[in-house]
């Protein structure tokens, strides 16, 4: 779980430098901050389970397993990405994965698992959806119809909100009347669930528990982590909505360091080991770099192929 929120947060940072310098086309929503929700969610899955993902989705597929170099030539809209480089930083998919995409329509995610754990429970095969969505995607009508559909069926889904506590600039507290979102459980009869979101072992414990119960049928849960993203809502985004000193709170809370301090203090890591995983974390990068920038466009006539709307 270390490595993998270290490998989100070290691209992410590469993207948002390679954004700036105008190599990756569209919009880039950087997920630095909230690491410890994809790598807590993503430990407690089975490598057969689905996601869902969002507009802010790279760290989720990366938690998932999804691989840089293909991840990194999607973003620079190469033929050899993930979808060709017809769908960029918001719509990167791998069904072999698990991952069934993440998706620029907000709250789109949440019918799309409950739709997959209803195939897993006709098909009895046991897999597990978990989908990742945000607190402005809670008041979306696809959240409450997804989430009762999948209550009254008891389907194998977790619907796991990140709650960074913005809708681009829009605060929680003008968009909801409640203060936890996880309280809305109760109104479709599921288990909800309030975890610290930069503790990755609460967010994996809770997922994990979640999954459990999914996979022996008893039913979605909804677990609500609290977090924050450290940039703005799209990088360009000037931020006059929040405080520079609400951010700098936050990153006194780094989900990273305050692992890897635990860990230091278990034993488990040491400086070397560390720079042995930040080494080989650059190296990856380096090569996906290297992979997407040498990569082809795809040709003007591909446009409309693997297209189906
Ligand atoms: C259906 C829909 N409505 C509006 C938008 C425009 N939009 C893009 S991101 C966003 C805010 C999403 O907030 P949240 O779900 O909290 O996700 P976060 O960006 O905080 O991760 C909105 C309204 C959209 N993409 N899709």
């Amino acid at each position: 779980m270390y490595t993998t929120m270290l490998r989100i947060r070290r691209f992410e940072e590469k993207v948002v430098e390679l954004f700036a310098q105008g190599k990756i086309p569209g919009f880039v929503h950087s997920y630095i901050g909230e690491e410890a929700v994809a790598a807590g969610a993503c430990a407690a899955l089975e490598p057969t389970d689905y996601i869902t993902s969002t507009h802010r989705g790279h760290g989720h597929l990366i938690a998932k397993g999804g691989d840089l170099k293909y991840m990194m030539a999607e973003l620079y809209g190469k033929k050899t990405g993930y979808c060709k480089g017809k769908g960029g930083s918001m719509h990167i998919a791998d069904v072999d994965l698990g991952i069934l995409g993440a998706n620029g329509i907000v709250g789109a995610g949440i019918p799309i698992a409950t739709g997959a754990a209803l195939s897993s429970y006709l098909q009895k095969n046991g897999r597990v959806a978990l989908c990742f969505f945000s607190d402005g995607a809670s008041n979306r009508g696809t959240f409450h119809e997804g989430i009762n559909m999948a209550s009254i069926w008891k389907l194998p889904v977790v619907f796991l909100c990140e709650n960074n506590m913005y809708g681009i600039s829009m605060p929680q507290k003008r968009g909801m009347a409640i203060e936890d979102i996880a309280d809305r459980a109760s109104a479709y009869g599921i288990p909800g669930v309030v975890v610290d979101g930069n503790d990755v072992i609460a967010v994996y414990e809770a997922v994990k528990e979640a999954v459990k119960r999914a996979r022996s049928g008893g039913g979605p849960t909804l677990i609500e982590a609290k977090t924050a993203r450290w940039r703005g809502h799209f990088e360009g985004d000037p931020q006059i909505y929040r405080t520079p000193e609400e951010i700098e709170e936050w990153k006194k809370k780094c989900p990273i360091k305050r692992f890897e301090e635990k860990l230091l203090k278990m034993g488990v890591l040491n400086e070397e080991k560390i720079k042995e995983i930040e080494d080989m974390i650059a190296k990856e990068i380096d090569e996906a770099v290297k992979f997407a920038e040498e990569s082809p466009y795809p040709e003007p006539e591909e446009a409309l192929e693997d297209v189906y709307a």
